[in-house]
């Protein structure tokens, strides 16, 4: 008999999770946890099962079908089967409506964030949709239109799958996803009231949600940003029809293939104004804050996926003599991700417990502020992080990592569409420089602070030392440069990175000491140690000479 290698097994994603395990006990309240826990194993099962057919079987694709066989248009979409189950688990495991549920208080989004964690590497992308959801639910609990409000939400928090609904969000148009204030969409309103749509939507992710909210440009209206107005479309007429959209085409993309991304046209299109008749950016912002949190999540869950099954293989493979998890220089590249990682759900799980606090009404203005300061910090690390996780994935499964049937390229395609998706890592950068404009840098460099006070005398000095080092560089820097933009925006990527990594190696402080007290648990103080180790400052100056 020749040999064959034994392929990994996924291990509990929720119980035997070491690090996510470690932060709920330490931050969910007890109770909280114990009513959450149900729906953590439910999905954690779920995501076994899912992983068991991805391997045994070819993932599929949405199918998009124009004419029937009589010719009349039709751009019917055919689902997945993962995404035909979606929205059953969304809705009754709260995916969505954890994180507005009042009765959760301050902790609801942690709770619905965990849910998300445990959930997206199974669902093929139909976590996308749930994203937008969360945040066009967001955006639409502050406005002013009340009967949209009343109309919609209920379907966007439902629990029950027969009421649930998903939407979109229609920003991206041909000349590009960044730079919104380009859009060519116009709205045009009726003499009866209403408004109707026209134009070309280049990246509608998920097609098949029942609704949408969309920049367009009221006529009349002057061009840029400000000129923009925010819609929310219903995308079918109440006899199934579609509401004036044609599909051209799904997109062919690199990774999400199950998610049917598509480019459409709106032909007055019938929509409804969601508050004024300008400044739509402004309104629509509040759905990227949560859609990047999501973003971050996602890219968190990728990682978790990837490291679970890279430990698993490498005690099951033996090479020269001994198993490759005994191997010294293997063991090496995977503890190093392993910490990156550890330090990476700290800082998210950090930006939804200050996002629940917050709406809970609970915060303060350092919460409202820290919220706004990572979230743009945390999806331009975590999801740079993710690819270079998944990357390394690949490699260390060697040539089989390379093979469709083993299901780590997917990983890999996967992981890189979240630095892209809601604005790649520059437009994050960019966006924190926004944020620092109006907050400056001092409740990120009070809360590192404070973090490290409460982690004092449990972990190393040097750590400490190189944490302080890295977020005092970061102020100082941004006070060098704050008289010259172009120079800002040039280093905006490492300012934000260095800050991201100095966040992050604070939170893992804070959270070693305590495991270390509480629950005798030295494995995040090792964490922390191998992060600081691989150096937390990324600023430099390239037109430096020595
Ligand atoms: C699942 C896989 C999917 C398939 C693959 C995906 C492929 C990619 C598909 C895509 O196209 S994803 C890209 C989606 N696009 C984005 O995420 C938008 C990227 N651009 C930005 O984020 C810009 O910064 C933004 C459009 C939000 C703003 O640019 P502007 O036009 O220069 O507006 P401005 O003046 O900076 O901001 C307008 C207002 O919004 C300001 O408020 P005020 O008027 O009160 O001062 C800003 O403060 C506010 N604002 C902007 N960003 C904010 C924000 N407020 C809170 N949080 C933010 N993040």
């Amino acid at each position: 008999m020749s040999f064959v290698q034994p392929a990994p097994q996924l291990a509990d994603p929720y119980h035997e999770d070491r690090v996510l395990q470690s932060w709920l006990a330490r931050v969910l309240p007890e109770a909280q946890r114990r009513a959450a826990e149900p729906d953590f194993i439910a999905l954690a099962d779920y995501a076994r099962h899912a992983y068991v057919r991805q391997t045994a079987t070819t993932p599929g694709e949405p199918l998009l079908t124009h004419f029937d066989v009589w010719g009349n248009r039709i751009d019917r979409i055919e689902l997945t089967e993962t995404w035909r189950e979606g929205p059953a688990i969304a809705a009754r495991h709260g995916l969505v409506a954890d994180g507005h549920d009042r009765s959760l208080g301050e902790f609801a989004r942690v709770q619905q964030f965990a849910k998300v964690y445990l959930y997206h590497a199974a669902s093929a992308f139909y976590s996308c949709p749930l994203a937008m959801s969360d945040g066009v639910a967001t955006a639409l609990r502050g406005a002013s239109n009340a009967s949209l409000r009343k109309r919609v939400l209920p379907h966007l928090l439902s629990r029950d799958p027969a009421t649930f609904w998903i939407s979109g969000q229609w920003m991206t148009e041909t000349a590009g996803g960044s730079d919104v204030a380009m859009s060519e969409t116009m709205a045009r309103k009726n003499s009866d009231g209403t408004w109707r749509l026209t134009g070309r939507k280049w990246f509608t992710s998920a097609i098949n949600a029942e609704v949408a909210l969309a920049l367009a440009r009221p006529e009349g209206n002057p061009g840029g940003a400000d000129g923009l107005a925010l819609f929310c479309v219903e995308t079918r007429n109440p006899d199934g029809s579609w509401n004036g959209i044609t599909i051209d085409r799904l997109k062919d993309k690199l990774g999400t293939r199950e998610l049917p991304t598509a480019e459409i046209h709106l032909h007055d299109t019938r929509a409804e104004l969601v508050g004024e008749t300008a400044c739509g950016v402004r309104a629509i912002a509040p759905v990227l804050q949560v859609t990047r949190l999501w973003n971050a999540f996602g890219s968190l869950s990728t990682m978790q996926r990837c490291l679970a099954l890279t430990r698993d293989y490498a005690k099951r493979r033996t090479v020269f003599g001994r198993a490759l998890i005994e191997q010294p220089l293997f063991l090496d590249g995977l503890s190093g991700c392993e910490a990156e990682f550890e330090a990476a759900l700290q800082l998210a799980m950090e930006v939804a417990l200050r996002l629940g606090r917050v709406e809970a009404g609970a915060g303060d203005a350092q919460d409202v502020a820290l919220q706004r300061l990572m979230t743009p910090l945390a999806k331009l690390w975590i999801c740079k992080l993710g690819v270079h996780i998944a990357s390394e994935t690949v490699e260390a499964f060697g040539g089989i990592g390379y093979l469709e049937d083993s299901g780590i390229p997917l990983l890999l395609r996967d992981a890189q569409v979240f630095p892209i998706w809601e604005g790649a890592g520059n437009v994050q950068a960019l966006d924190f420089l926004r944020a620092l404009e109006k907050l400056g840098m001092d409740p990120l460099v009070n809360a590192v602070d404070g973090w490290l006070e409460d982690a004092d005398g449990t972990i190393a000095q040097a750590d400490a030392e190189a944490i302080h080092g890295a977020i005092r560089h970061a102020d100082t820097w941004l006070r060098d440069h704050a008289r010259d933009a172009d120079s800002l925006q040039a280093g905006a990527l490492r300012l934000g990175t260095t800050c991201a990594r100095s966040i992050a190696a604070a939170l893992l402080a804070r959270h070693a000491a305590r495991a270390q007290r509480s629950q005798q648990d030295t494995a995040p103080a090792a964490a922390l140690r191998r992060l600081c180790a691989h150096g937390l400052d990324r600023i430099f100056d390239p037109q430096a000479r020595a």
